[in-house]
């Protein structure tokens, strides 16, 4: 059932994207496990201002660049990536060429159909998961590790989203470049990503199909600066001391929303 949200609300957005999330968990797209997820997102884009900040786009700028630069780019996606952007998956993966494997952490077969069926309809082609060869990711125990050998077995490249903690460290073992959307900077996945973007799942795909359509045309120097030039320390540096002006600025006011 679908609550309606009166579009006055303040918090309306946010509001719209806990329906679309719980939509998804009543068609089997995602899991309970990925409704708590999604909570602690919110908190901190809560702290964020719910905005993308300019460490956000610089780190979203560099996936982009290195999409475009990878022989074999793959965007993996979970039941909550696709229930939040699945249409922004298919676009981005129509203009950097990469390609889109769905890849679950409580994987089961029906779950996987279910996404890429979703991805589909949204206008993402040949989305791999379902009929495909197996490989499995060492470091990740079975059925965690399973994925498409011509997909992320085979990258140079991931992206990855809303993700548990050891898949990053495993695909960076297993020699990929990989960069991650999490909201939570203090994260596991956070702080072992080649590229961390910190920014809302939709967001800054939304952001990165933007992003893409412009550097699309970008010669390979171009693209080779701006990876070169990244500091993903920086940017994590960036956001952790965002969060402390925003938090330190509420500490000094104690009210920051004035009631009219
Ligand atoms: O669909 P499955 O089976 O692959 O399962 C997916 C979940 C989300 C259940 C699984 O990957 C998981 O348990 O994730 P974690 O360990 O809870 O981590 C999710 C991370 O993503 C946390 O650091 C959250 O802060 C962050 N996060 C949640 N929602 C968003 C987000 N980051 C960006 N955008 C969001 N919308």
């Amino acid at each position: 059932m679908h609550w309606r949200i009166p579009r006055s609300h303040p918090r309306y957005e946010s509001l719209i994207v806990r329906e679309m999330l719980v939509e998804a968990f009543m068609e089997g797209i995602v899991v309970p496990q990925g409704l708590i997820a999604h909570g602690r997102g919110e908190a901190f884009d809560y702290i964020l201002g719910e905005r993308s900040h300019p460490f956000a786009l610089l780190a979203e700028e560099a996936t982009v660049a290195s999409m475009l630069l990878a022989r074999r780019p793959v965007i993996s996606v979970n039941g909550n990536y696709a229930a939040l952007a699945a249409r922004e998956i298919a676009e981005l993966s129509r203009l950097t060429g990469a390609l889109v494997e769905v890849n679950l952490f409580y994987r089961t077969e029906e779950r996987v159909a279910k996404i890429a069926r979703l991805l589909e309809r949204e206008g993402a082609r040949n989305v791999l998961g379902v009929e495909c060869e197996k490989a499995q990711i060492e470091g990740l125990e079975s059925p965690r590790g399973i994925v498409c050998r011509e997909g992320i077995y085979a990258a140079d490249f991931v992206l990855v989203a809303i993700e548990d903690g050891d898949r990053t460290q495993a695909l960076r073992r297993a020699g990929k470049v990989v960069a991650a959307i999490d909201l939570n900077p203090f994260s596991r996945t956070a702080q072992t990503a080649h590229i961390t973007i910190v920014d809302e799942a939709r967001r800054a795909t939304k952001n990165m199909v933007e992003i893409a359509s412009k550097l699309k045309e970008a010669d390979r120097g171009r693209l080779e600066e701006i990876v070169k030039n990244y500091d993903n320390r920086r940017v994590l540096a960036e956001a952790f001391k965002t969060m402390m002006m925003r938090l330190s600025e509420a500490a000094e006011k104690g009210i920051i929303i004035e009631v009219p």
